[in-house]
């Protein structure tokens, strides 16, 4: 087994933004730890872990793969435990994003019943559009009667035990069809995630053909599932996101306010915050506590979700939480599930900043909790940015230092809201899109999505990739923490088309006003690009099913299992998905082939993994020009002919 050593990076080489790399460096003038010095203490990681060829499933193991040791104490060979191990990656992502549409979903019902406390149903006419869709009755029917069946409908949709996902039906007709041939029709989110479970554990599956297609069956679960509930009902409870303008970046923190940051997925709480940092009492309070005002500002996806909806600027993405705390300024940070490091009260505890988890599934040791009572959730908002004011006293200028970087920005580009913008109110449509690739103005759509991972230098590979698709007219489609790396770094306006995008995605983004780079929210909004593909298979013109029209999907610096899950439901559904670092499956040379080869032949798109950005480019447009092609789009249309055509009455 060959070990990996790596010199020591420079703060430069951690971070493609210069306010990271200045909080970096603090970090390390303030002695405190971050991922980033974490990552060079754990060099040398295992080799077995990253192939995925070591399994502890059983207590006759832990088992590891060797040429010497082919097969574990009972038998299963690297083919069986890579593809078992990746199973259960698949499970958990799948489980995160589902059990946070489930809360929602659960939510929702509540409100119906009239016991959700302070929250209401805020998009009526979603609702209503949604209930049709799922055929509810509505008309003539209350919002509040139409949301409790809605709700069940939904919850329905996680203890299924027979009848396939009612969301499927989203899904083009052919698709479908291809599930059902290839058997990964799935029922119920919690069946599957513990069907992943109960045949991945020792002695059950042992096929990793058969055990990776459950894999893709249960991340169909998610994103046509629970993460499109998730989103559907953050819809229907929030609104649904239209383009709003706001900033990014560590520079939206004040130096005279209080600051608040919330980090963490789930919007409930954080909508409440963004209401209650607002009212008129409490700011009066942090005026009497010294302070000018209250900033509410976001990391990761609950930043995603309350800046597409409030426009509530954004403080950073997933490796950025640390360094949040490492400007010294902040107050508060409220965290609720997923992507919060365990470390942040020890980063917390070298300035003055509280750390307060919310959620009653997830304590940190060193994080004060403080249990978020949904019937009376503007109460515990206000609770919560009151600690906070108290907090601001504690301060300790020395130790603060907020980095000036502040970059404006657009987004909340729902599927809906991008109907608009193409077509205006009265024909919204995705016609103008459509028309502008088959023209060849717009090469394709690329989805870039996903976090960030210390093992390269953030944002670098994202950015890097963002530029060159959109300056090849690549329309590029963003959520996660990859679309606040296009934040940062100013990406995510209008404006940005005229100086970066190519002359035929700058002409439609100019006509239509839109960026190169719409922002369509948090990663469970991934099920809003599908939506999107979706829309453009019916509009007409490029092919009958998601594995025909010119679309990729890209995570460039992913680190979570809710990343694998997403690759899986994305290959699933006919989009290819390009990794930047491939998954630990490279023990099994069969489920790597499986995996970016033969899954072609079921689903018309497979994983591919390109290390750097320039070559993600070349593949990307490789892979698009098959599409292009394959659909006879792929000639260059050069409009002058065109006229000539015309003019000579061709
Ligand atoms: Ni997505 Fe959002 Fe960011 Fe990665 Fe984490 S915040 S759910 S998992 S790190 S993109
Ligand atoms: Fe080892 Fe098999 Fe047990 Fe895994 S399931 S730990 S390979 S004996």
């Amino acid at each position: 087994m060959t070990t990996e050593t790596k010199p020591a990076k420079k703060a430069g080489d951690r971070a493609w933004d210069a306010a990271s790399v200045a909080m970096v460096n603090k970090a390390t003038a303030d002695c405190v730890d971050t991922c980033f010095s974490r990552m060079d203490t754990q060099q040398n990681q295992c080799a077995f872990g990253r192939q995925g060829i070591c399994c502890r499933i059983c207590y006759m193991g832990p088992c590891r793969i060797t040429a010497k040791a082919p097969r574990g104490v009972c038998g299963a060979d690297a083919d069986t435990i890579v593809a078992r191990n990746l199973l259960r990656e698949v499970a958990g992502g799948t489980a995160a994003h589902s059990d946070h549409g489930r809360h929602l979903a659960l939510l929702l019902k509540r409100v119906a019943e009239g016991k959700g406390g302070d929250y209401r149903i805020k998009d009526e006419p979603v609702l209503r559009q949604e209930a049709r869709w799922y055929k509810v009755e509505e008309a003539g029917r209350s919002a509040n009667e139409v949301a409790l069946d809605l709700a069940n409908l939904f919850l329905n949709e996680f203890s299924s035990q027979e009848e396939p996902l009612r969301t499927l039906a989203l899904a083009p007709v052919k698709r479908r069809g291809v599930w059902e041939k290839e058997g990964i029709l799935p029922q119920g989110i919690d069946r599957m995630c513990v069907e992943a479970l109960h045949r991945s554990t020792m002695g059950v599956d042992h096929d990793y053909e058969h055990l990776l297609k459950h894999a893709f069956r249960t991340a169909l679960a998610d994103g046509w599932g629970g993460s499109r509930v998730a989103s559907i009902v953050s819809d229907i409870l929030f609104g649904s996101p239209s383009p709003v303008r706001s900033e990014a970046n560590l520079g939206v923190l004040g130096a005279r306010t209080v600051n608040v940051v919330v980090h963490g997925h789930e919007p409930a709480l954080s909508e409440m915050l963004a209401i209650a940092s607002q009212d008129a009492d409490m700011l009066a309070q942090a005026r009497a506590a010294g302070a000018e005002g209250i900033t509410l500002a976001g990391i990761c996806c609950t930043a995603n979700e309350i800046l597409i909806r409030h426009g509530i600027p954004i403080a950073g993405n997933f490796l950025q939480q640390e360094l949040a705390l490492v400007t010294g300024a902040v107050e508060m940070m409220v965290v609720d599930v997923q992507c919060c490091m365990p470390s942040l009260p020890s980063v917390a505890a070298a300035y003055h900043t509280e750390i307060v988890s919310t959620s009653d599934i997830a304590k940190t040791i060193g994080a004060t909790h403080a249990a978020f009572d949904e019937e009376k959730a503007l109460a515990c908002a206000k609770d919560l940015i009151s600690r906070a004011i108290a907090n601001y006293k504690n301060r300790q200028p020395g130790k603060m230092s907020i980095p000036p970087a502040r970059s404006p920005l657009v987004a909340g580009f729902s599927v809906e809201a991008i109907k608009y913008m193409l077509g205006g109110r009265y024909r919204a449509s995705f016609r103008p899109l459509n028309d502008a690739v088959m023209q060849g103005r717009i090469h394709g759509v690329v989805g870039i999505v996903g976090c960030n991972n210390p093992k390269t230098r953030v944002d670098e590979y994202i950015n890097t990739l963002t530029r060159e698709l959109i300056k090849r007219n690549v329309l590029v489609l963003k959520t996660g923490c990859a679309a606040i790396a296009s934040a940062k770094e100013g990406m995510l306006t209008p404006e940005a088309a005229l100086e970066a995008a190519g002359p035929g995605l700058r002409e439609v983004c100019e006509a239509v006003g839109i960026p190169p780079v719409l922002h369509m929210g948090s990663c469970v909004d991934n099920s809003r690009i599908l939506e999107a593909a979706t829309e453009m298979v019916k509009e007409g013109g490029l092919g009958d099913d998601l594995s025909m029209i010119p679309a990729v999907g890209v995570a460039p610096e992913w680190m979570s299992e809710k990343a694998v899950a997403i690759g899986c439901y994305f290959v699933a559904s006919g989009v290819d998905v390009i990794l930047g670092h491939p998954f630990h499956i490279a023990g099994s040379a069969k489920v790597t082939q499986f995996l970016n080869e033969d899954v072609r032949g079921l689903f018309g798109a497979s994983f591919h993994v390109c290390e750097d950005a320039r070559s993600a480019a070349e593949h990307i447009f490789k892979l698009l020009d098959q599409r292009r092609e394959k659909l006879g789009i792929n000639q260059k249309m050069e409009r002058k002919l065109f006229d000539m055509k015309d003019r000579r009455g061709v």
